[in-house]
């Protein structure tokens, strides 16, 4: 839009305009002081539009590239997918910019854990305080806690880095700058880790420990300790604290990541939690196949309420949208536990099928997060607990379709005109599974935008 704009002023302020030309013409009653001056702001007023004519050209070859690139805009509430949906398509179409980052997301999945850690001994320090019964092996656990203690230095100095302004512990979620600013910086001031194969011990590593590799490596035994102790989990059990459905959750893998040689596998980069702030574009270029070469731009939102009015500035021209709906229909949403996800998502799909300015983009809906889906029904929660309307049949199957059916039932009666329904399963963090719908998805899109006329 602001492209258009600019060109159009162009049109209006540059030489071939036939204001300009009269304006400057020398008039044969100028004197030739006056003659020189109009000649010099004529070369000026050349030499910007000039300018202007190159920038506008610059921009239009942008927006041409632009246009002839798959486009996708991803929508959808906090935590049902999308950022670890965006990794994926870049794992799957430029894979060497992803594992580029694999320094970056091993800082955040090491910060994700020692905020699961820090969360269980805030809750058994609560237990303590609360409770006259002392378990026999409630001094080991406390002299375990102490022995932990240099993990919230490390948090404090990961929060530093990763996320600047932000005080360690203020949210469950590590939050970042927007746009990639966050990276370069975790880039430029990333501690240096021992290098690969040294394994000092204990005191040195505790000495060194600012560095989280190493301070994890020194504490993993107790850490492994504490998470397996059948006396903790009883207690996060009693005190309803459920990390395993918590947003970067790794205290099943902590002999794996808090070993001193850890490298994350693509798939901890896709479990890794950063909550999303506001609005971030992302470009890259494919970097195999048929379409080598070709742009991708994917825009990737906050999901949460209170972000999702910043959404509506990139609805305007967005070709394709994804549209990540997760079944939790036994979760609340973490910034208002009144509201369930799955009511909080149907009511968002149907904004976004009824609105005008979206009439023309094609809505890819994902039922993500199939993996969790699976656990909780095979855990016993029953569907028509949450949602009485639902019949019977406590399966994966049963559900899906029954929602799906619902889903699509609304886009039918709200889309502004007719489009097509497409709909998939998904989990995210399954990479291969992934790779494959992506690349189903990639030619889906251009297929259709081939059909309405857009040059891919
Ligand atoms: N088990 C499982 N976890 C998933 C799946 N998809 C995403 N996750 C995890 O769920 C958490 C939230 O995913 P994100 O991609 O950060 O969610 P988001 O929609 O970008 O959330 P906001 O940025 O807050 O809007 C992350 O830790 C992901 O790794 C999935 O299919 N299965
Ligand atoms: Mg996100």
């Amino acid at each position: 839009m602001s492209l258009v704009m600019s060109a159009n002023r162009a049109a209006r302020t540059g030489p071939g305009n036939p204001f300009v030309q009269r304006w400057a013409a020398t008039s044969q009653n100028d004197s030739p002081e006056a003659a020189l001056v109009k000649d010099m702001a004529f070369q000026k007023a050349q030499k910007i539009s000039k300018e202007i004519d190159e920038n506008i050209s610059e921009s239009k070859k942008v927006l041409d590239k632009k246009k002839k690139s798959a486009q996708i805009l991803l929508l959808g509430q906090s935590e049902s997918g999308k950022s670890a949906i965006l990794r994926n398509f870049q794992l799957t179409f430029a894979p060497s910019q992803f594992h580029a980052e694999r320094p970056i997301w091993k800082a955040v999945i090491q910060l994700n854990v020692i905020r699961n850690i820090k969360r269980i001994l805030e809750v058994l320090t609560e237990e303590w305080q609360t409770t006259t019964v002392v378990a026999p092996n409630t001094r080991d656990l406390q002299r375990i806690r102490l022995g932990l203690s240099p993990l919230l230095f490390i948090e404090t100095n990961l929060t530093k880095m990763i996320s600047p302004g932000e005080v360690a512990s203020q949210h469950r979620d590590i939050c970042v700058r927007p746009n990639g600013e966050w990276k370069s910086l975790i880039r430029s001031r990333r501690a240096g880790s021992p290098p690969s194969g040294v394994s000092p011990d204990r005191n040195y590593r505790l000495q060194n420990g600012t560095d989280p590799t190493s301070a994890l490596a020194a504490l993993k035994d107790d850490i492994i300790t504490l998470w397996e102790d059948p006396g903790v989990q009883a207690v996060l059990k009693k005190r309803h604290v459920r990390l395993e459905e918590t947003p970067g959750f790794f205290m099943n893998d902590i002999a794996r990541v808090a070993d001193i040689n850890y490298e994350p596998t693509d798939c901890d980069m896709m479990r890794a939690r950063v909550r999303t702030l506001g609005v971030e574009e992302h470009h890259f270029v494919i970097e195999k196949g048929l379409d080598v070469g070709t742009d991708v731009y994917v825009t990737d939102v906050g999901g949460a309420r209170s972000h999702r009015a910043r959404w509506v500035p990139y609805f305007e021209d967005v070709q394709t949208i994804m549209f990540l709906a997760p079944l939790a229909f036994n979760q609340q949403l973490e910034e208002d536990p009144k509201i369930n996800r799955l009511e909080d998502s149907i009511m968002l799909w149907k904004d976004i099928c009824s609105n005008k300015i979206l009439a023309n983009a094609i809505i890819i809906l994902f039922f993500n997060k199939k993996d969790v889906l699976s656990a909780t029904l095979a855990a016993g929660v029953r569907v028509n607990k949450y949602v009485p309307t639902y019949p019977d049949g406590n399966n994966v199957d049963a559900v899906t379709k029954y929602f799906k059916h619902r889903f699509r039932s609304y886009h039918r009666r709200l889309s502004p005109s007719e489009r097509p329904f497409i709909f998939h399963q998904t989990t995210a963090i399954d990479t291969t599974e992934m790779a494959a719908l992506l690349i189903g998805v990639r030619d889906t899109i251009l297929r259709i935008n081939l059909k309405s006329g857009e040059m891919i």
